[in-house]
C-alpha cells in the first residue's frame, strides 16, 4: 500500500486521487479509450496492417494513445498496446484476425512451457511509444501503462483465443495445477519486467487487467489471481513506491475485500455487478469504475442517472470514474462526452 506523499505535489487530479485520496476534483478516463468506436482510430487502423504492427509501430501506438484526448477532457492516457504482447514476447505466435478476435498457440502441456523465452527486446517499441506519449500530453493528464495479469494471460495462453468461459484454462487450472501454477509464474515473471520498463519509459500509474479473474477457481484464487498480483505490486513498489497500481479483478463479487487487502493493490477497478455503496465501505483505497458501458448505449435521461447514481454513492470518498469494463466498439460518440459533462457538473 502507498505511504502518501505530500512531499511530491501534483497538478494531475487522477494522480492527486490516488497518492493523497484528494477528492476536490474526480479525474475520468476510460477502459479501451482508443479503439474502434472512434472514425480516426478506425482510420489509422486501415494504415496499419496487422493489429500487432499498429501496436509495435511508435508513431501509430502514440497517435492512437491521443485520439481520445484530442475529443474528450479527460484525465489520463493509456498507452495503446494489448495485453497479448506478453504472450508473444514468449515465443507463443499470436495473431488478430478480423471479426475473430485473437489466435494464440495454445499452451496444453508442461514443455509449452519450460520452452517459453522471454524476448524483452520484442517489446521495445512499447517502451519507445510511452517516452513519445510522456513528452506530449497537457500537464494534467496521467499516463497509464498497463498488463494483462497472469491468470487472464494464462486464460488466453491456454484456451489459444478468446472466450466467455475459458472451459481449457479452467480445465487445467482445476486438473494440471502444478502446470497452471508453472506458466502463470513465468507470466508473472514477464509482466513484472514489462511494468517497470513501461515506469521507466515515462507511465505514471500501472493498471493490471484481470479481466476474467472471476473465472477462476475460488478453491485456488490465492496461488492463481492474489499471489501473482501480489508479488507484481511488490516488485513494482520495491522500485518505484510512488507509482500507483490499480488491480481490475473484473467479477469476483465479494472477494474485492479480499482481493485488496491480500495484493497490496492502490486503487482498484469495479466492475458493473458490484455496488460501489456496499464496497466504500469495505476497502480503505480509492475506487475506480463500476458504469455499465452498456449505459452508453441508452439515452441522456438513462446516462445522467447512472452517472449521478454514481457521483451520489461515492460523495466524498476517493474515486475515479470509469466504466465497469472496456468501451464497446459501437458506443456513440456523443454519449462518451455526456458523461464526462455530467462527471464535470457533478452533484
Ligand atoms: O481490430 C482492432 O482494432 C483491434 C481491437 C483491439 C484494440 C483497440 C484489441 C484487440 N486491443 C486493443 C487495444 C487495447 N487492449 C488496449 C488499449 C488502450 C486503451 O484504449 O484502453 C487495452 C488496455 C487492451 C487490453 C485488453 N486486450 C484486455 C483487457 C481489458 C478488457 O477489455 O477486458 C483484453 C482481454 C484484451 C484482449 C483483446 N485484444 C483485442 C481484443 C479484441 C481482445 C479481446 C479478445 C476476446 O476476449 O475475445
Amino acid at each position: 500500500m502507498l505511504i502518501p506523499s505530500p512531499t511530491i505535489p501534483t497538478n494531475k487530479p487522477l494522480i492527486a486521487v490516488l497518492q493523497a485520496k484528494d477528492t476536490s476534483r474526480i479525474p475520468v478516463w476510460f477502459m479501451r479509450q482508443a479503439g474502434r468506436y472512434l472514425p480516426e482510430y478506425r482510420t489509422l487502423r486501415e494504415q496499419a496492417g496487422n493489429f500487432l504492427d499498429f501496436c509495435y509501430t511508435p508513431s501509430l501506438a502514440v497517435e492512437a494513445t491521443l485520439q481520445p484526448l484530442k475529443r474528450f477532457d479527460i484525465d489520463a492516457a493509456i498507452i495503446f498496446s494489448d495485453i497479448l504482447v506478453i504472450h508473444e514476447a514468449l515465443g507463443l505466435k499470436v495473431t488478430f484476425e478480423e471479426n475473430h478476435g485473437p489466435r494464440i498457440t495454445p499452451v496444453t502441456k508442461i514443455e509449452d512451457v519450460t520452452s517459453l523465452v522471454f524476448k524483452k527486446e520484442k517489446l521495445l517499441p512499447v517502451y519507445e511509444a510511452i517516452a513519445q506519449v510522456a513528452g506530449r500530453l497537457p500537464p494534467s493528464v496521467a499516463l497509464i501503462g498497463f498488463a494483462g495479469a497472469p491468470w487472464t494471460l494464462a486464460a488466453y495462453g491456454i484456451e489459444g483465443k478468446g472466450s466467455n468461459d475459458f472451459p481449457e484454462a479452467r480445465k487445467m487450472a482445476y486438473g494440471q495445477p502444478v502446470l497452471m501454477e508453472r506458466f502463470i509464474q513465468k507470466l508473472t515473471d514477464a509482466v513484472i519486467h514489462h511494468c517497470l520498463a513501461q515506469i521507466e519509459a515515462g507511465a505514471e500509474i500501472i493498471q493490471l487487467f484481470d479481466s476474467w479473474a472471476g473465472l477462476a477457481p475460488v478453491s485456488l484464487w490465492k496461488n492463481y489471481i492474489i499471489k501473482p498480483i501480489k508479488d507484481i505490486v511488490e516488485a513494482i513498489h520495491v522500485r518505484y513506491p510512488y507509482v500507483p497500481v490499480i488491480g481490475f479483478p473484473r467479477g469476483i463479487g465479494m472477494r474485492y475485500p479480499d482481493y485488496v487487502r491480500g495484493t497490496g493493490v492502490d486503487a482498484v477497478s469495479v466492475d458493473s455487478y458490484t455496488s460501489l455503496a456496499w464496497l466504500k465501505n469495505k476497502v480503505p483505497l480509492p475506487l475506480q469504475g463500476n458504469l455499465d458501458p452498456a449505459v452508453l448505449f441508452s439515452n441522456t435521461y438513462g446516462i445522467t442517472s447512472e452517472v449521478e447514481r454514481i457521483l451520489r454513492e461515492m460523495r466524498g470518498a476517493p474515486f475515479i470514474f470509469n466504466l465497469g469494463h472496456g468501451i464497446l466498439p459501437s458506443t456513440p460518440i456523443a454519449h462518451v462526452a455526456h458523461v464526462i459533462e455530467t462527471v464535470r457538473k457533478g452533484i
